[in-house]
């Protein structure tokens, strides 16, 4: 926003409106906005802008037709999507299908979502649970946010200027992708994720039963082109993951260091591991082809286990089953959250290229290992040296100094935990505004409860989770919001709304659906405009317009038995005006949005008459957006 004290006098115009002028409709944010600094002129716009801010900021209330100055991009655990939360008000904004099927858009369904699905097009379910934005010099880009499927070892990329899954991999060689975050500086080149359960290698029936043959991989993606760069063996299991502000070094947390194959085997050791990679010389050796493959896979595979004394990794020993890892946003340390011990691990990243040296041994990078409380999973920042941990038996955030545990580690007596506050109940992630980025502003913090328990009024068995909204600006931490949420929301992350630029309707060139406008093109018909029905042996495309409150085509025959594909091009140009088309019987439906081409096929398997129609409510008249399939008896 301009100062417009920095204007001179006679600038002042119509459309700009004296801030005394909204004093009366609004005094109490005006008063705010007043102690924010602002005074003189301002434009409406402005105004409104301020507002929403001073009441964000004074009572967490965003009133209605007020926006929320955080997009918050929410997992779905096993709902498959992700969701966009408004943040402070927590009001749900959209959802956007990723690993599940749509009933409203299609996902799932239409011809471009299969396509983007690729060799998973027909797994209709998911387990979601890392969303993370994409970086430039570790400041959140807008571009895209990159999520993890653990059930079928899948990632998939959001577009953030259309807020669509636009890509999706399935990673091979490995099993239950889980931890994934991106690299941060000098951008997000790569997707860091990991293989969570070891597998027998190659897992084709071969050894079931022989722990030599089992192990899993950190698996490295291209960004932009969401293949497979590279991929890492480790020893152990992987959890979760994350990576520094240098680009040089990801880490994740690692558990069975016992190697074990059953799960009791697994739970032995008093101490697990941080694994830290070298990406730079992992990177240089596959530049330098000194790498393997695995079965058909053309993947370059490195060895990073111990017994390979590589370059590529280093196996710093921290407490018991760690969970969390979190990079404090001053870039100086990793966190590792010790789940089954009640400490986290500070892992000062300066320290690693003398560990990887040789200099100095895997201990000597831990500069402090604070006990916080039972359970530690995952450990929030605010940009201000504070950490908030979450600790799921004690239903507890602990805020604590990072700092003063650093300090107390050397022996100094200093209390460094700030503050427990209780959270109903049992939180798994926690996050903080900004708080994985460089921006880090110590606004909110976020903490996801597995269990709500009583705070709500009773759905029967099966309850919702507790998302809980916490004023962190002040010294102590304030429950200001309970957020009921259908399973499970996982992880989120919470980006300043300054940071994404969506657009306002689709252009006619995007790649989400520039095979079908391929196809119509050797089909030789004109999206915009032509209306038409084209036979190929007993496969049928049908070419139609939409336009409120319109089909471009009222009836289409077919033959009984034919393969039916529907092509809809929706001319509107009015944001907000999404036309959908479905066909009754026959388990068809998609969204088609102002410029948008959406594509179906399915089989016409009965004779006789059957309506389709427009499902997205469009215009007065709306229920009037309908037509005939005919099916005919051949
Ligand atoms: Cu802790 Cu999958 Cu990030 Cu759940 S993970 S809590
Ligand atoms: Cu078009 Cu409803």
């Amino acid at each position: 926003m301009k100062d417009s004290k920095d204007k001179p006098e006679n600038e002042e115009n119509k459309s700009k409106v004296s801030r005394r002028g909204f004093l009366g409709a609004s005094a109490a944010s005006a008063a705010t906005i007043a102690g924010l600094g602002f005074s003189g002129v301002m434009t409406p716009t402005e105004f409104a802008e301020a507002a929403s801010k001073a009441r964000a900021n004074s009572h967490h209330t965003v009133g209605p037709g007020e926006l929320d100055e955080y997009y918050g991009f929410w997992s779905g655990g096993h709902s498959g999507e992700v969701r966009i939360i408004g943040v402070p008000s927590m009001r749900e904004l959209m959802r956007i299908p990723v690993f599940n099927i749509d009933s409203a858009t299609g996902w799932g369904l239409t011809n471009e979502s299969k396509l983007i699905k690729g060799d998973s097009a027909d797994i209709l379910c998911g387990d979601a649970h890392h969303p993370h934005m994409s970086m430039t010099d570790g400041h959140y880009d807008g571009k895209y946010v990159f999520i993890n499927d653990k059930l079928n070892t899948r990632v998939a990329r959001i577009r953030c200027d259309v807020m669509k899954t636009d890509k999706m991999l399935t990673v091979p060689n490995v099993q239950a992708i889980h931890g994934l975050r991106v690299q941060k500086v000098p951008h997000t080149k790569y997707v860091y994720c990991n293989g969570e359960f070891r597998i027998p290698q190659p897992n084709d029936g071969r050894d079931l039963n022989d722990p030599t043959k089992y192990f899993t991989m950190f698996n490295v993606i291209d960004a932009e082109s969401m293949e497979m760069a590279f991929q890492v063996i480790v020893d152990g299991n992987l959890d979760n993951t994350d990576a520094d502000y240098t680009g040089r070094f990801a880490a994740s947390t690692c558990y069975n260091s016992e190697e074990g194959v059953t799960l009791a085997e697994t739970m032995r050791n008093e101490r697990d591991w941080l694994v830290v990679y070298d990406i730079h010389a992992i990177e240089k050796a596959v530049k330098a082809g000194k790498f393997t493959t695995i079965g058909d896979s053309k993947v370059p595979v490195v060895d990073g286990r111990k017994k390979a004394k590589s370059q590529f990794t280093r196996y710093i020993p921290v407490p018991k089953s760690p969970h969390g890892i979190n990079t404090s946003p001053d870039g100086k340390y990793f966190v590792a959250n010790g789940k089954l011990s009640p400490t986290v691990t500070i892992i000062e990243i300066d320290k690693l290229s003398a560990l990887f040296a040789g200099k100095i041994k895997e201990r000597d990078t831990v500069v402090g290992e604070p006990e916080l409380g039972l359970g530690p999973l995952h450990t929030a920042f605010d940009g201000r040296g504070n950490a908030y941990t979450t600790l799921f038996i004690d239903s507890q955030i602990a805020k604590w100094s990072v700092e003063d545990a650093i300090r107390s580690y050397k022996g100094e007596k200093v209390n460094y935990i700030k503050q427990k506050l209780d959270v109903h109940y049992q939180p798994g992630h926690n996050h903080t505004t900004m708080g994985e980025t460089r921006d880090a502003d110590g606004k909110y913090l976020i903490s996801l409860c597995k269990f709500s328990k009583d705070r709500f009024l009773s759905t029967g068995p099966l309850k919702p989770e507790n998302d809980q909204l916490i004023d962190i600006s002040g010294s102590e931490m304030k429950l200001i919001h309970d957020g009921p949420t259908f399973a499970e929301p996982h992880d989120c992350m919470m980006v300043h709304r300054s940071k994404v630029k969506p657009k306002k309707i689709w252009t006619r060139d995007d790649p989400i659906f520039a095979e079908t406008v391929k196809q119509a093109k050797k089909d030789g018909v004109t999206l915009e405009g032509e209306n038409k029905v084209i036979r190929k042996g007993n496969k049928v495309r049908v070419y139609m317009t939409s336009i409120a409150p319109n089909f471009g085509m009222s009836e289409f025959n077919v033959k009984l038995g034919d393969e039916v594909t529907v092509i809809v091009t929706n001319l509107d140009r009015v944001e907000d005006v999404t036309h959908g088309f479905v066909m009754t019987q026959h388990g068809v439906s998609m969204e088609v949005g102002p410029q948008q081409t959406s594509s179906i096929t399915f089989k016409a398997d009965k004779p006789g008459v059957f309506w389709f129609y427009c499902h997205w409510f469009c215009h007065a008249l709306h229920m009037e957006m309908r037509g005939r399939m005919l099916v005919e008896k051949s």
